[in-house]
């Protein structure tokens, strides 16, 4: 019988693949069209950010004006130059040793889930073939209020069926760290541990989380 009460959440982006550099090419494409650079300091800005405020923030940057027919006209643009920039992702892609954790995880029947900002989550999932380990995809096209709001991690928890405060997750932006502490769930920073001061754990990437630390999570 499976007696685990623990569930893991994953973000996507930065945290599974790096889309990011995807996401980067499409805004600075719109932002070229637009007549500004946009730099990949500024991009930096966007991680965990939703679609809709990666868009104001650009025209922000920009110091554009738009009327709501060529905001919703740019963030339609920018999303098809997105879908064509990802179109070929691979399994490749899976930054270090994400499977592993992930085969780890399943392999002792621990519920899974995705908590991501992107609503191009579930297709990237497929292509790079990681789909099959997730219990439950929670994504943009699931919530009405983006990270730092914990709601994602919300309806996360309450889909995989297991308590907030046993739930661990892992996340690259601050946005997202914000988010899971106000879940009162367990933050594990991916990425730069200055700038994800906020979480509970800090790692550079997977490949330096060893399956006893995992153990050492897991709530029975
Ligand atoms: P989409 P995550 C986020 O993914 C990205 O970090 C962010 O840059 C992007 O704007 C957001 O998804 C929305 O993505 O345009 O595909 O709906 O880190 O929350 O997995
Ligand atoms: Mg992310």
């Amino acid at each position: 019988m499976n007696n685990i009460k623990t569930g893991f959440i994953f973000d996507l982006d930065g945290v599974i693949v790096d889309t990011a550099k995807y996401h980067y090419l499409a805004w600075r494409k719109l932002a070229h069209e637009l007549g500004f650079e946009f730099t990949h300091e500024q991009n930096e800005l966007f991680k965990g950010v939703s679609r809709k405020r990666c868009l104001e923030i650009l025209l922000d940057i920009g110091g554009i004006k738009a009327t709501q027919e060529q905001f919703d006209t740019w963030m339609i643009e920018k999303n098809v130059d997105y879908l064509a920039y990802i179109e070929n992702m691979n399994a490749s892609e899976i930054l270090p040793d994400v499977p592993k954790v992930l085969e780890y995880l399943k392999n002792k029947n621990i519920p899974i889930a995705l908590g991501s900002a992107s609503k191009n989550a579930k297709p990237i999932l497929e292509k790079v073939n990681l789909l099959s380990y997730f219990n439950t995809i929670v994504d943009g096209n699931n919530v009405t209020k983006a990270k730092p709001d914990p709601e994602v991690f919300l309806i996360a928890a309450e889909q995989l069926g297991v308590a907030p405060s046993n739930c661990i997750v892992f996340e690259d932006a601050v946005a997202g760290i914000e988010a899971a502490n106000a879940a009162h769930m367990v933050s594990i920073g991916i990425g730069d541990a200055n700038t994800l001061s906020e979480a509970k754990y800090n790692f550079k990437d997977f490949t330096e989380i060893s399956l006893a630390f995992l153990d050492t999570l897991i709530v029975h």
